[in-house]
């Protein structure tokens, strides 16, 4: 039976200071991915962009969980409640949820959806560790924070509607890193998170890093969500994203990690965030974008 894919706008900025994210979804629309998922045969079915109100009418301070900063976290709340509610009844009909960002924080919503009626492991493929909490954050930008969200770290812990309970520190594997702020260091440190540097992938190579972050992400579960952030990418193949960082994966580094990915066959759920279309060059970060979720989702060249 063919695989289908729910493709699921989430058209936001919030998390990452107005920089042009919020276009993400269009933009990797008009790059071409309903062909691009045709081609790795599965079928496409577009639902649209979850609602989503302009960041210039909403207010930007918000009461933090607890102290330290955390901007628009009230529409923050509102779309990834929208966006979990989404990815929870695409998994019930039977369809896989590709969720297009919008800025990171948009995964607190599809990785809580995924994990609502399974537990599921996740591997993160980004240059930053997203692990800021309210009090640690630099910017005050949610972006950064997804994943103390999902964990319910620091002041997160009471914040619910960003928990996803059955989501283990051990079936979670971040891909790439070269930013990692000193509190998150930390972080990382005293967890069981599994962490693979970019240092490690230019040692090891990126079949046999992405292979041992799966075989983590999954031990145990019954599934997995990915999520790339397409900074993960170096900038020369991926300019237009919101947060850029020199020295990241190549493109065919990129296409093989998503190929394990796809081998491994446990894929559940996946987001592709983070494409600034403001900062692109002939919206080549999108069409990129649409390539490796088709390698995700088992395209192959023969
Ligand atoms: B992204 C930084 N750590 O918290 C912060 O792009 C950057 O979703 C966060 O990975 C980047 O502001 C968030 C300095
Ligand atoms: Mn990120
Ligand atoms: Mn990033
Ligand atoms: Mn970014």
């Amino acid at each position: 039976m063919e695989q289908s894919v729910r493709i699921i706008g989430a058209p936001t900025d919030y998390g990452a200071n107005r920089r042009g994210v919020d276009m993400g979804p269009s933009a990797i629309r008009y790059a071409g991915l309903a062909e691009q998922l045709e081609a790795a045969d599965v079928i496409p079915l577009d639902v649209g962009d979850i609602d989503a109100p302009r960041a210039e009418v909403c207010d930007p301070d918000t009461t933090p969980p607890a102290s330290g900063n955390a901007k628009f976290l009230n529409e923050t709340e509102a779309v990834c409640r929208r966006l979990a509610d989404e990815v929870a009844a695409t998994l019930t009909e039977g369809h896989l949820p590709l969720v297009l960002g919008g800025d990171h924080s948009v995964a607190i919503g599809s990785v809580r959806g995924s994990a609502r009626d399974a537990d599921i492991g996740t591997v993160w493929f980004d240059a930053h560790s997203d692990l800021n909490t309210p009090a640690t954050s630099p910017s005050g930008n949610v972006h950064g924070m997804p994943l103390a969200a999902l964990l319910g770290i620091g002041a997160f812990d009471a914040v619910e509607w960003a928990n996803a309970p059955s989501l283990r520190e051990e079936n979670l594997a971040l891909v790439g890193l070269r930013s990692v702020d000193e509190p998150e260091k930390e972080l990382i440190a005293n967890s069981e998170i599994s962490v693979f540097t970019m240092s490690e992938i230019d040692q090891r190579g990126i079949t046999a890093v992405t292979d041992d972050a799966l075989a983590a992400a999954t031990d145990g579960v019954d599934a997995l969500h990915v999520s790339l952030d397409l900074d993960w990418l170096d900038p020369g193949e991926a300019p237009g994203v919101g947060t850029p960082v020199r020295g990241g994966v190549s493109y065919r580094e990129a296409h093989a990690a998503m190929e394990r990915v796809a081998d491994c066959g446990l894929l559940r759920s996946l987001d592709l965030v983070e494409v600034n279309p403001v900062l692109d060059e002939s919206n080549e970060t999108a069409a990129l974008a649409t390539e490796l979720a088709a390698s995700a989702l088992g395209k192959r060249i023969l």
